[in-house]
């Protein structure tokens, strides 16, 4: 696993300065679903490709930005999905965005999952990397310092609402709003890492990005960002479902873009959540 971390790494510091070059146009391609792809975008797909692809342990990789997955080598052992550059058109309102990896032995598929990283690209560039703990390390001079592990509190105060607030169902609003009506803080930027990473470092909250009457599957997708923060919120103490299963953990997926609604928090946000989607989807 070292040298995934290492390469992972690698990735980072390569699109932190791919990042801050000027130009950001969109290209004339569109990714798996059907988004206008940045220029950065392809770069940073680029960028992680060949990191990866001098992993010995890597077998297959995956990237949201690619229709197919891509085998490395027959004898490697981990499968990686990333996204290279999450909410990357925040980068022209310079606000901050993220790469996201999940790693899988042997196959694809959220029981599989062995660890899980994501980089948030902001003032500045943080790593935070789950195996058997979720750990917060710093760039500083070129390297990924340790800072700490991240454990979130029971109960936290942040309230992340993803998705088109008029196609939420009246039951998802009446929670959203429970939340804010308990004193929680509105903390949406509209970037998952960013979103994601403020409630674990601030000591916990709700993130939400529920099925809607325009994305009844969500928009998230499973393989490159569900599962990944799933794994990292349950090693920090926290909780991630969606909405409909016990263990999200166990979800399958029926491509490797496939999408799922999803929640991440403190264990007292997601008793909540558990309990209004139990009541209205019985
Ligand atoms: P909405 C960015 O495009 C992204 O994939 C995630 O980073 C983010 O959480 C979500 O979409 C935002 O979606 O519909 O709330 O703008």
């Amino acid at each position: 696993m070292k040298d995934i971390f290492d390469a992972i790494q690698r990735c980072a510091i390569r699109i932190k300065d791919a990042i801050d070059v000027k130009d950001i146009g969109y290209s004339q391609k569109e990714n798996s679903s059907g988004e206008t792809q940045l220029q950065l975008d392809i770069q940073c797909d680029l960028i992680i490709e060949e990191e990866l692809a001098t992993v010995p342990s890597v077998h297959t990789i995956a990237s949201e930005e690619k229709e197919h997955e891509l085998i490395i080598r027959e004898n490697g052992k981990y499968f990686i999905a990333y996204d290279p550059l999450d909410g990357s058109s925040l980068v022209d309102v310079n606000l901050s965005v993220g790469s996201i990896f999940g790693i899988y032995e042997g196959e694809w598929g959220a029981r599989n999952m062995v660890a899980s990283c994501y980089v948030v690209y902001g003032p500045r560039v943080e790593m935070v990397f789950a195996e058997n703990k979720t750990q917060l390390y710093l760039l500083q001079a070129g390297e990924f310092e340790f800072v700490k592990e991240i454990r979130l509190n029971e109960k936290g105060n942040l309230n992340a609402p993803g998705g088109t607030q008029q196609n939420w169902t009246a039951y998802h609003k009446e929670m959203v709003d429970s939340f804010f009506a308990e004193g929680y803080r509105l903390r949406y930027s509209g970037g998952m890492v960013p979103d994601l990473h403020q409630i674990l470092l601030k000591g916990g909250g709700l993130f939400s990005y529920p099925a809607t009457s325009d994305r009844p599957d969500g928009k998230l997708r499973k393989l490159f960002e569900v599962f990944p923060f799933a794994y990292i919120f349950k090693m920090a103490g926290g909780d991630a479902i969606d909405g409909i299963n016990e263990n999200i953990m166990a979800l399958s997926h029926d491509h490797i873009h496939g999408t799922s609604q999803c929640f991440f928090g403190s264990k007292y946000e997601i008793a909540r959540v558990k309990e209004v989607y139990a009541r209205n989807n019985q």
